[in-house]
C-alpha cells in the first residue's frame, strides 16, 4: 500500500489529488509539523529535506511533490503523463515553469501576508513580488487560448502541478477572473471527480 506523508493543505495536496486521479488505494499519514515531526530522525530517513510530502510505495521512497506526481502517473495511469511526446513535453514544461518561475513570487507574498506578524510584514517584498505576477500569468493565459488543458484536450500532471501553484493566487489577493483562459481552465479542472474528492479532503 502506498503511504503519502503530509496533509491536504501542504505541498502534499497536489500528490493527494494525483492519488485520487490514478485511483489506487493509499494511506495518508499526517506529519505533525507543529511538533517538528518533519525534522525527527525517523522522518529524515524518509525525506532527508525534512519537508512534506514524501511517498513510500514498496521499495520506492520519494520526495519532491511534482516528482512524486510523475512517478504515480508513470506507474498507475500513464495517460496522465501525456499521450504523445509533445503532450509529455508540455506537461513537464508547465511543471518546471510552475515550480521554477511562478511559485517563488507567489510564496514570497503568501509568507508575508499569511505568516508574518503585522509588525514584521515587509510591504516592499509584497509589492516587488506581486509586480512579477501579471507577466507570468499572462504567459499562462495566452498559452491556454483555445485549449481545455495545458496540452490541449489531454489532462496531465502538468495541469495538476501548475494549478496547485496558480490556485494560491486568490489567497494573496490576486483576482484570476481577469485572466479569462486561466479562469476557464480552472473551471474545467474543478469538474473532475478526483479534484472534487481532493477538495473535500482539504476541508
Ligand atoms: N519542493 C518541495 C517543497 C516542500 C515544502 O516546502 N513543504 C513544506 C510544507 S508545504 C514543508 O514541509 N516545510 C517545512 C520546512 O521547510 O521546514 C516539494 O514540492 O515537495
Amino acid at each position: 500500500m502506498i503511504t503519502l506523508y503530509g496533509s491536504p493543505r501542504t505541498s502534499a495536496g497536489r500528490c493527494l489529488w494525483t492519488l485520487e486521479e490514478v485511483g489506487v488505494p493509499y494511506n495518508l499519514k499526517d506529519v505533525d509539523m507543529r511538533n517538528k515531526e518533519h525534522k525527527s530522525a525517523e522522518y529524515l530517513k524518509i525525506n532527508p529535506m525534512g519537508k512534506v510530502p514524501a511517498l513510500i510505495d514498496g521499495n520506492v521512497t520519494l520526495f519532491e511533490s511534482m516528482a512524486i506526481n510523475f512517478y504515480l502517473a508513470d506507474n498507475y495511469k500513464k495517460e496522465l503523463l501525456g499521450m504523445t511526446s509533445k503532450e509529455r513535453g508540455l506537461s513537464l514544461q508547465w511543471s518546471f515553469w510552475a515550480s521554477s518561475e511562478l511559485q517563488d513570487p507567489i510564496i514570497e507574498v503568501f509568507i508575508q501576508k499569511v505568516f508574518m506578524p503585522d509588525d514584521k510584514r515587509d510591504q516592499a517584498v509584497i509589492e516587488e513580488n506581486l509586480a512579477k505576477l501579471p507577466d507570468l500569468l499572462n504567459v499562462l493565459n495566452n498559452s491556454l487560448e483555445g485549449k481545455k488543458y495545458l496540452t490541449g484536450d489531454q489532462f496531465t500532471i502538468g495541469d495538476i502541478n501548475t494549478q496547485s501553484v496558480v490556485s494560491i493566487c486568490p489567497m494573496i489577493g490576486v483576482d484570476l477572473k481577469q485572466y479569462k483562459n486561466i479562469d476557464a481552465w480552472l473551471g474545467a479542472i474543478s469538474d473532475r471527480p478526483a479534484f472534487q474528492k481532493y477538495q473535500s479532503l482539504r476541508k
